[in-house]
């Protein structure tokens, strides 16, 4: 493994790169990059090695199905598209492959763009919480149609992931407030005063689950709970390729666990400390899944994966 590789997968756990859809990004271009490093060996050498590396980087965040499925496409390619041909032409596979998902996921954000600014409306309130590519890009759509509203998101304990929100989006000159994350249920709430009614929520995806429940960043269920008891629409952004395939067998996702220290990095001896990634949001708070087939009911999910997707379920060899 080359030292670019080792320096991806630490940006990966140590969150400077975060987000599924830049973590992917960030491990289809290392992958690209060993491709060029390993194709001096022999051809099973080079498949042997990439595939090895695909598994580091896929496995660098232990819950981001989206990374796993895009390093999954490529050997699926490479086992059709490569199957008695040389190593230089097996090389030249591997780079179609991986450009050929990269381009995929882009044309999926503008649709998902297009899609979601349609449920922005003029002076609405937007909420979001944390930080997902999918959000900002619908947001960005809507405020390029000249649309007046405004946006409110969390700061997003521990990591301040709302921060990136906040600013990615004020650089653009939007209008931006931000709560701390225990003031997000009380701002949904109609209790915060009707100057401070939220309209509509969007937050992004980490796993999509075939039942059609999604999983992200920790305090979405609070936030989604708060939003139905409220009346206001809880909307995910997302492609449907972060499907986690295991979940049409078996209910239960693992969540990352992350650091204590990233909570009180000089806490206290003896106090324990638990430190959710994520959490799970149950379809029945979903009021629709903006994704590239447009905003779905969370229960098509599993029909539109099989149809669409099936390579997702056939092992590779
Ligand atoms: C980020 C997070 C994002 C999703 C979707 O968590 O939960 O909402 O990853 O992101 P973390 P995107 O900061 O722990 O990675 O829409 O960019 O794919």
């Amino acid at each position: 493994m080359d030292q670019t590789t080792k320096q991806a997968i630490n940006k990966i756990q140590s969150m400077e790169v975060q987000g599924a859809t830049q973590i992917t990004n960030i491990v289809l271009k290392t992958l690209q990059k060993e491709g060029e490093i390993q194709s001096k060996k022999s051809k099973v050498q080079y498949l042997k090695a990439l595939k090895s590396i695909g598994a580091a980087l896929e496995q660098a965040r232990p819950t981001e199905p989206l990374a796993r499925n895009a390093v999954q496409f490529v050997f699926h390619y490479l086992e059709h598209m490569a199957r008695g041909k040389s190593l230089a032409e097996t090389h030249q596979v591997l780079n179609k492959a991986i450009n050929l998902f990269t381009k995929l996921l882009k044309h999926q954000e503008q649709k998902i763009a297009e899609a979601g600014s349609k449920l922005i409306r003029r002076n609405m309130h937007v909420f979001t919480h944390c930080h997902s590519s999918m959000v900002e890009e619908i947001i960005l759509a809507a405020y390029q149609k000249k649309k007046n509203f405004k946006v409110f998101c969390t700061e997003t304990r521990p990591l301040y992931q709302g921060r990136i929100t906040a600013r990615n989006l004020l650089k653009k000159k939007l209008d931006v407030t931000m709560v701390v994350d225990s003031a997000a249920d009380f701002l949904i709430s109609r209790a915060s005063g009707k100057e401070l009614m939220m309209d509509i929520i969007f937050i992004g995806a980490d796993v999509i689950t075939s039942g059609g429940s999604v999983i992200n960043k920790i305090g979405s269920f609070g936030i989604a709970q708060v939003a139905r008891a409220e009346k206001v629409p809880v909307y995910v952004a997302t492609s449907l390729l972060k499907i986690d395939p295991e979940t049409f067998t078996k209910r239960y996702v693992a969540i990352e666990m992350r650091d204590r220290k990233e909570v009180w990095p000089q806490g206290p001896k003896g106090l324990k400390i638990i430190n959710f990634a994520f959490d799970r949001i149950p379809a029945r708070l979903i009021k629709g899944i903006v994704c590239e087939f447009g905003v779905i009911k969370p229960r098509q999910v599993a029909s539109l994966v099989q149809q669409y997707y099936p390579w997702i379920f056939q092992p590779i060899k």
